[in-house]
């Protein structure tokens, strides 16, 4: 998919012009570059100058709401001695944040500012010919604008995930400078809307590079083991392997190459008059990827004069009945829900370091599986899934109440779902897209639910589509969950709150679940517990009473046949700004098994045992 820049104010999806016509190749794209981390890059990170604006924002927006193209936007510097007065900003004299990083945890004044934020950072660049150079925007939440060399370069709305715009006619030899405006402003429009239970981080919170491709360059592919591969017993081992490369700007009948040297792969396939060539190769020996065995091929792509190096692993994802199957084998989901939370240093997580503490407590409670809330993480976290052999779950930001009824906001959730699936689409673990989270089950609701489910499974249906419920119908102890999103769906996630949003731990052991005959998460429960807070069972906010909570939850989830997976609420406490009993919360959600530097709770014991010693769920 590309999609041509233009100047609508804010809304990409406004700009969402899919063109398939390799003639067009000139016009500046905004495209979505599949393995962009993977490319020799020109880093932008590191120090920004920074000016805050306070609502409304006149710099970024003039009187109708429109971006301007003036102001900071042009980064002049101001007359001071000499001359006419001009501007009174001067971003070289500025203070710096680091990007990637949110605002917030930078600059205590900003810890709770949710507004703009002007960037701008010079940099040198040495144009090659014949080549075009994006600006590769990992994550900017939630609305951004960019400049380079004072012209408007692209637009972007979502927090979560990358895009790349075409800077090739804005840069010039030696030095050039580029400006961004991030807007973290909530509006009931945007995806999340106005409330939700996560901090709001703003800021370039992901790298930020320049990548330089050649005229016809590889911007999609995807390189899997063959969807439907049959894993019965006595059939021939699943080893072929399939998928596309798509070179925009290629001519039909350009020659693509997938080579995997040590799964004995050599392919060659050759462009249609849409720049995309499928291919399918037997791979002489191919080790599955499992959570067992994390195995990662060395897979090269060439087309023309670009190249591209990814490490992808094989597997395949299925349902059968009520059965969840990796590679043909049931499988018991057992990890915990995580939001993308730096540990130890708190704010937006993105580093290796960051994700590795993530798997280290995902390690401690021997989970094969991890919720990653409620928006996609940092790509450096499904890298570390893929390594680590846990599997994943990634969800756009669709958290309980948004505009079901705008068509405007759809079409927002499926330029979301799209950058998700796309940036992520070769990841061996992410084996879930999840639509949404705890959405109210309404007409509205369900058939913006129901119609994002199957844009999922049209555009990759070899993934399972999910999403977490809440709000079953309860008479007294019986809960029969009958939503109508739920056919929509291969993997249902059942959220609930027993034992803390309703009665006592103890309830936990009288409930009957009726579910139907589909695989089921239960994808959140938990408790509270401020970190070295201690009690009896029966005491709010201690460490026993989270432990006494998940426990009688372990043993409900174990009477439900459907199971197939558990991820308790929440894997590390997390910041939110609606969080404020001083003390006890201190502005984070307690629910974590750990603290937000790391150090376990009682629950950490209780949930590792569990797992290893007597899984609430079984594989069937
Ligand atoms: C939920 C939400 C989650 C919240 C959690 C809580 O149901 O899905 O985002 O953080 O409950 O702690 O209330």
């Amino acid at each position: 998919m590309r999609l041509r820049s233009c100047s609508k104010p804010l809304a990409a999806v406004a700009c969402l012009v899919l063109t398939a016509s390799a003639a067009a190749q000139q016009t500046p794209l905004r495209t979505l570059l599949v393995g962009a981390d993977r490319r020799p890059a020109q880093s932008l990170d590191g120090d920004w100058h920074y000016l805050v604006e306070q609502p409304p924002a006149r710099e970024l927006y003039d009187s109708q709401g429109k971006i301007r193209d003036t102001g900071y936007a042009l980064n002049t510097h101001p007359n001071i001695s000499s001359g006419p007065h001009n501007s009174e900003y001067d971003f070289s004299t500025a203070p710096t944040l680091k990007v990637p990083g949110d605002w917030n945890t930078q600059d205590p004044t900003l810890l709770r500012f949710e507004g703009v934020v002007w960037y701008q950072r010079d940099f040198d660049y040495t144009p090659q010919p014949g080549q075009r150079t994006f600006l590769h925007i990992g994550a900017a939440n939630y609305r951004s604008v960019f400049w380079v060399n004072g012209k408007r370069l692209c637009e972007h709305e979502g927090g979560f995930t990358p895009f790349d715009c075409d800077a090739t006619a804005l840069l010039h030899p030696g030095s050039n400078f580029v400006v961004a405006a991030v807007d973290s402003t909530r509006h009931q429009d945007d995806i999340p809307s106005l409330l939700y239970d996560f901090y709001d981080y703003g800021g370039l919170t992901r790298d930020v590079s320049l990548i330089t491709v050649p005229t016809e360059f590889i911007d999609d592919y995807r390189v899997q083991l063959q969807h439907g591969a049959s894993f019965a017993p006595g059939s021939a081992a699943a080893r072929t392997v399939a998928g596309y490369v798509h070179v925009e700007g290629a001519a039909a009948g350009t020659k693509v190459n997938i080579r995997i040297p040590e799964a004995g792969v050599d392919a060659t396939a050759t462009t249609d008059g849409n720049g995309q060539a499928s291919f399918q190769a037997e791979a002489k020996r191919l080790d599955l990827w499992s959570t067992t065995n994390p195995k990662l091929y060395a897979v090269q792509i060439s087309a023309g004069a670009d190249h591209v190096a990814d490490q992808i692993g094989f597997r395949d994802v299925r349902v059968d009945g009520t059965r969840i199957l990796l590679n043909g084998k049931p499988i018991a989901l057992l990890g915990a829900n995580m939001h993308a939370e730096a540990p130890v240093r708190g704010g937006r997580a993105y580093s290796d370091a960051d994700m590795q503490n993530i798997v280290k407590m995902l390690h401690a409670i021997n989970a094969n599986f991890v919720r990653l809330c409620h928006y996609p993480h940092d790509e450096r976290m499904t890298r570390a899934t893929d390594a680590a052999g846990i599997l994943a779950w990634s969800e756009i930001p669709l958290w309980q109440r948004i505009t079901f009824s705008s068509p405007e906001v759809y079409a927002k959730a499926v330029t979301m779902l799209h950058e998700m699936i796309r940036r992520d689409q070769n990841k061996a673990s992410v084996i879930f897209w999840s639509v949404s989270n705890e959405t109210p089950n309404n007409a509205d609701r369900t058939r913006f639910l129901t119609n994002l489910a199957n844009e999922a499974r049209h555009t990759d249906s070899t993934r399972l589509i999910t999403s977490a419920l809440i709000g079953p119908r309860v008479s007294e102890d019986r809960i029969v969950q009958d939503d109508p999103l739920m056919p929509a769906l291969d993997v249902v996630g059942q959220n609930e709150y027993i034992g803390w949003y309703e009665g006592t731990a103890e309830d936990a052991d009288r409930k009957t679940w009726v579910l139907p005959q589909k695989p089921f998460i239960m994808s959140e429960f938990g408790a509270e517990a401020t970190p070295g807070n201690h009690g009896g069972a029966h005491d709010r906010w201690t460490e026993e009473q989270q432990v006494n909570v998940l426990q009688h939850q372990f043993a409900m989830i174990r009477r439900i046949p459907q199971m197939r997976g558990t991820t308790p609420w929440v894997l590390m406490d997390f910041r939110s700004s609606t969080r404020n009993i001083p003390k006890l919360q201190n502005g984070y959600n307690r629910k974590g098994l750990f603290s937000e530097t790391m150090q376990p709770k009682q629950s950490v014991e209780l949930v590792r045992k569990t797992y290893t010693e007597n899984p609430p769920v079984k594989a069937e």
